[in-house]
């Protein structure tokens, strides 16, 4: 057999997307515009244009807190035993290594099996946990609504920067409420095009801490900071980051041992405006299996390892409130700890 033929049987399957099944993005300032959906194009095609078949081949935006977008590989992805398994690029920066800040807009990164075999992402989707996992909000409703037929911009004499500062209503199930505003840099149309009902809504999306800061007081230097790890659009392409998708927790929480996955989901994890920059959005420009030709496990489901069994299963939730003096700390490997 020649090389080239080996070659191409041992690298049986591509390490790049394969799929986009959906494309749900929040409003935005870079809706309608990355990507372009330019009909015949679906969201979901348009979408597919800029991140199939290579490691970094275009760049979509999520939008707003709870925009997302799911996709596939040419085969599943093997969880492999105390190794990240697979990357998702997006568009973060390093502007000061000392100080780990840059444009960090971190999503958060969801996986599914598909469990009923049809081949679509219709079935339990299990987070994965990251550095934030215990400052995360769970379980958020979040809804935004289109502008009326008949809005008229609202300005801010104090922001010059935008040109409506009620632009998009929105209301979160945590009881808050607030407006995605419009700025100057970007005038397009900021609510998806191809959605024609009053409202959006995003169920189920978990909410990350603030990550930037007013630096200078003034408004005029918003900075973001990195995550340690475990978040889509995070860290910079010069410190690529794995998943693990042994870090998969369901929704109470508590780890699940997968062999393997299907589908994953990237959501903006952030629901903050920084001023002049506007609301942070997590961009995805591709990802990779970094491990495509590892052989896939007999069974969905694997016995747990003693990776698995090491404390950080320990659900707090139900307990009584922590009293005075006792904080919860989540150490390094997700061990969940109570600190007296
Ligand atoms: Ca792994
Ligand atoms: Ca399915
Ligand atoms: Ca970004």
């Amino acid at each position: 057999m020649n090389t080239i033929l080996m070659a191409a049987l041992l690298a049986a399957h591509s390490p790049y997307i394969a799929r986009v099944y959906e494309f749900c993005p929040a409003p935005g300032q870079f809706l309608n515009d990355v990507p372009e959906v330019v009909a015949p194009l679906s969201p979901v095609d348009a979408a597919a244009e800029q991140l199939v078949g290579d490691a970094r081949p275009g760049l979509i935006s999520l939008g707003a807190f709870g925009g997302y977008v799911v996709f596939g590989f040419d085969h599943p992805v093997v969880n492999v035993v105390g190794e990240a398994d697979f990357r998702v690029y997006g568009n973060a920066v390093m502007t000061n290594e000392a100080q780990h800040l840059g444009s960090a807009e971190p999503g958060v990164v969801w996986v599914s099996q598909d469990t009923n075999g049809n081949g679509l992402p219709d079935d339990e989707w299990f987070e994965l946990e990251g550095s934030e996992a215990e400052n995360a909000s769970r379980h958020l409703t979040i809804t935004y609504f289109r502008p009326s037929a008949d809005h008229q911009p609202v300005t801010d004499s104090k922001k010059s920067y935008l040109v409506d500062a009620e632009y998009i209503a929105w209301e979160c199930s945590d009881g808050t409420s607030g407006w995605l505003e419009k700025n100057r840099e970007h005038s397009q149309n900021y609510w998806p095009e191809w959605i024609d009902a009053e409202s959006i809504t995003f169920e189920n999306v978990t909410r990350l801490p603030d990550n930037g800061v007013d630096s200078n007081g003034k408004g005029t230097n918003y900075i973001t900071y990195f995550y340690d790890w475990g978040y889509a659009d995070n860290k910079p392409l010069t410190d690529p980051e794995g998943f693990d998708i042994s870090h998969a927790v369901d929704a109470e929480g508590r780890p699940v041992a997968l062999t393997h996955i299907d589908f994953i989901k990237v959501q903006t994890g952030v629901r903050q405006t920084l001023g002049w920059l506007g609301e942070s959005s997590t961009e995805v420009a591709g990802a990779e299996d970094l491990h495509p030709d590892a052989p896939l496990p007999e069974s969905g489901l694997s016995l747990p390892t003693a990776d698995d069994l090491a404390p950080r299963a320990i659900d707090l939730r139900g307990l009584p409130a922590l009293s005075e003096g006792r904080a919860l700390k989540r150490g390094a490997r997700g061990t969940t700890i109570i600190v007296r």
